[in-house]
């Protein structure tokens, strides 16, 4: 693919599916009604100096007591599917033990809730909110984690089974290892590049008895989402024909294997890459590799979901230590491009999306593929009503040509979500960071259909643009 279309009509396929995506501890609030636990990120963002401003998700959008209205507004704008994440410190408010009736039947009712609307839930079940007294007994560098998670998601399967078609277990495996056990800048906010390997396996492990428990209790269609991006050189950002010498190649495919075959290898081929198995071996070693594990973790499944949001750019750097998000990457320097920005500072690359989708169809054929999530932070304001979010529209039109770029070029692309339907936590950026469709005042709880929300709803009513 070396041109965008940058206008004309296009058309999606049909039963193309169009969405939303949230999370629950960026969302909900209600940190402390009807049961729930502490997860992870009320003790790390109760931790001065780790989340931009104090923020904490204590209330958050209050989508917990606001949910009715949020269906209403998902509804208004034409959404055929809603993709939430279930709070397992609602549901086990230790981690392990007897469900937890009060937290369960809030998912109940959303899930009702979005029914009545002609919405399909897409449920996942882990979006980085560990119950803290999992973490207290070794998180997720501990093995019985991942039996621990296949039960919950037992529990959530019995509890919605008969209303969920669509099963996620695990978001962005990576961020959860990586930017939680091995740099820290999310919680637990470990910083150990051994324990943040054992994270990543542990996280497979239990994503792959999770699918086996769902698969066998009767889940129509199981998925696990990764975050990924094309691994690019700084010259092939702006030319995708530009030349690669062979040690920027080499660059590139170190960054691949850790960022996206690191989980899609092992749960699609049931193997890890060398370059994964090098890391470990350099960071402590693999004996936390049991015998059978990657059989478990190659459970089978339906979909990859993709979260894009920018290319992972990077060029050879030789003698260059690893970065501490990236054990394995010795040698690998990640560099700057010349793009413009979100405000996060992200490039905005739009054929990144495309190359992406591209790849993984011809590497991983026998899954399909939906963009679980996709969007940008922009600094919007609300004035008369309105909010004239341009650049975010932009982004996502950009985005959506890319996407169906990829689906010509024969990408098995299901549908798309966009994230997110409301401006929410962001982590450690907390509240200053806005990636909804729809504008939150955080005083009021006003929510404001943005411009981009608008446009959203004409683009899902002709299914395309
Ligand atoms: C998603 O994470 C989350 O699923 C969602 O909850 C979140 O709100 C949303 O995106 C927006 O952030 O090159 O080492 O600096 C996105 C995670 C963030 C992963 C940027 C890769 C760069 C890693 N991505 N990150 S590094």
């Amino acid at each position: 693919i070396t041109t965008m279309e940058t206008r004309g009509t296009v058309v999606f396929p049909e039963n193309f599916v169009w969405g939303a995506a949230t999370a629950s501890y960026q969302i909900e609030g209600a940190a402390k009604a009807d049961g729930r636990g502490p997860s992870i990120w009320d003790t790390f963002s109760a931790t001065p100096g780790k989340v931009r401003e104090g923020d904490t998700g204590e209330v958050a959008c209050d989508h917990y007591h606001r949910y009715r209205d949020d269906v209403a507004l998902m509804k208004d704008l034409g959404l055929n599917a809603y993709r939430f994440s279930v709070a397992w410190p609602r549901i086990q408010p230790t981690g392990s033990g007897a469900a937890n009736q009060a937290g369960l039947a809030f998912y109940d009712r959303l899930v009702d809730t979005l029914l009545e609307a002609g919405i399909a839930p897409y449920v996942t079940l882990y979006h980085w909110d560990l119950p803290q007294a999992l973490e207290d007994l070794g998180g997720w560098t501990s093995r019985d984690t991942s039996y621990r998670f296949a039960d919950y998601a037992a529990i959530m399967y019995d509890r919605l089974g008969d209303r969920v078609s669509h099963w996620t277990t695990l978001n962005e495996p990576w961020v959860s290892a990586f930017l939680g056990y091995g740099n820290g800048v999310h919680a637990p906010g470990r910083t150990s590049a051994h324990d943040a390997l054992r994270a990543a396996h542990h996280l497979l492990l239990g994503h792959g008895l999770a699918a086996s428990a769902l698969r066998s209790a009767g889940a129509e269609e199981i998925m696990l989402v990764v975050n990924s991006a094309p691994v690019l050189t700084p010259a092939q950002v702006n030319d995708p024909s530009a030349a690669v010498s062979e040690a920027d190649a080499a660059a590139t495919q170190r960054a691949h294997a850790l960022l996206t075959r690191q989980f899609l290898d092992p749960a699609l081929l049931g193997r890890y890459p060398e370059e994964v198995l090098e890391a470990a071996e350099r960071n402590g070693g693999t004996a936390h590799v049991l015998d059978g594990d990657m059989e478990i973790i190659n459970a089978p499944i339906d979909l990859v979901g993709i979260n894009y949001y920018n290319p992972c750019v990077v060029e050879d750097g030789p003698g260059l230590p690893a970065d501490a998000a990236w054990p394995g990457s010795e040698g690998v320097r990640f560099a700057t491009v010349e793009a413009p920005v979100t405000a996060m500072g992200w490039p905005i690359v739009p054929s990144g999306l495309s190359r992406l989708l591209v790849r993984l169809s011809q590497d991983y054929p026998r899954v399909g593929l939906m963009v679980t999530e996709n969007g940008a932070a922009f600094d919007d304001v609300v004035e008369d009503g309105r909010v004239h979010d341009d650049a975010r529209l932009a982004y996502l039109e950009g985005h959506l040509r890319a996407a169906h770029e990829a689906i010509e070029a024969g990408a098995d692309l299901r549908g798309y979500l966009v994230w997110s339907l409301l401006d929410n936590f962001e982590w450690a950026e907390g509240y200053g960071r806005r990636f909804g469709v729809v504008h939150v005042d955080y005083t009021t709880q006003a929510r404001t259909l943005k411009d981009s929300a608008l446009w959203y709803r004409n683009v899902i009513s002709r299914n395309g643009l």
